[in-house]
């Protein structure tokens, strides 16, 4: 049982929250395999010499993406921080290959299309599902606490770390809750193995979805009622009032 309560209590005050085995490690390598094999099929030279792999439309991929997008607990999480009515503006896959240096320290969407000074309070929040282990070596995702509540981005995107940085280690399996504005960065993966992670950021419905999640709705067969909301499907459309 998780304290749903004291872990947005964490999220207000630190910017984010991780918790440990929300799916079993063997939950996670399966979820693992299914994206290792969409790597293979999708790498591109750029992705090689970068030494890192975006997925998009993971959901629309593989129905396990889907379920870890549905999870209940997560779900419940992000209801009680952001409303019942929230949907999810993007859930992709990060990986991080041997030699990868890092992506710079950054505020996600829905901030970094909004200029600061940002408003405070509850609009989006970021989950970051590990699917390895994440070490001090493998390039684990990294965060400034507080900084959720600075309301701009960070002065320039570079690398280089901060004596105020945290890494974030834990077992594979563990999710990490984050302000949508918290400064963030992966760090250099210095093993010979890649480490991989999943990215859902789930936003109050005044947003606009940063992927086209109507259209990954769309391409789904028969989809429940919270697919469905989380996918979009129940957001308003512009629509001109009169004549
Ligand atoms: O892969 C990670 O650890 C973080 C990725 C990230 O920050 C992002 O895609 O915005």
């Amino acid at each position: 049982m998780h304290d749903i309560e004291a872990i947005i209590a964490e999220i207000d005050e630190r910017g984010y929250c991780c918790v440990p085995n929300v799916i079993s490690p063997e939950r996670a390598d399966a979820a693992r395999s299914a994206l290792h094999r969409l790597l293979r099929e999708e790498m591109t030279d750029a992705d090689r010499q970068g030494c890192t792999q975006r997925v998009g439309r993971i959901v629309v991929k593989d129905p396990l993406f889907l379920e870890l997008m549905s999870n209940a607990f997560v779900v419940d999480v992000w209801k009680a921080y952001l409303g019942d009515d929230i949907m999810c503006a993007t859930f992709s896959a990060n990986t991080v290959y041997p030699g990868h240096a890092n992506i710079g320290w950054h505020s996600d969407y829905p901030y970094w299309s909004i200029q600061p000074p940002w408003p405070p309070g509850r609009f989006a929040g970021q989950t970051v599902w590990m699917l390895d282990d994440f070490t001090e070596e493998n390039g684990a995702t990294a965060v400034v606490p507080g900084s959720h509540a600075k309301g701009h981005p960070p002065d320039g995107n570079t690398g280089a770390w901060r004596e105020d940085g945290q890494v974030l280690t834990g077992t594979r399996g563990s999710v990490v809750f984050a302000h949508g504005a918290w400064w963030h960065t992966a760090r250099p993966n210095l093993t010979e193995q890649s480490r991989s992670c999943l990215l859902g950021m789930y936003l109050k419905p005044c947003f606009i979805p940063q992927e086209d999640m109507r259209g990954q709705l769309a391409e789904l067969e028969d989809p429940s009622e919270l697919v469905q909301q989380l996918l979009c499907g129940r957001q308003h459309v512009p629509r001109n009032v009169g004549a």
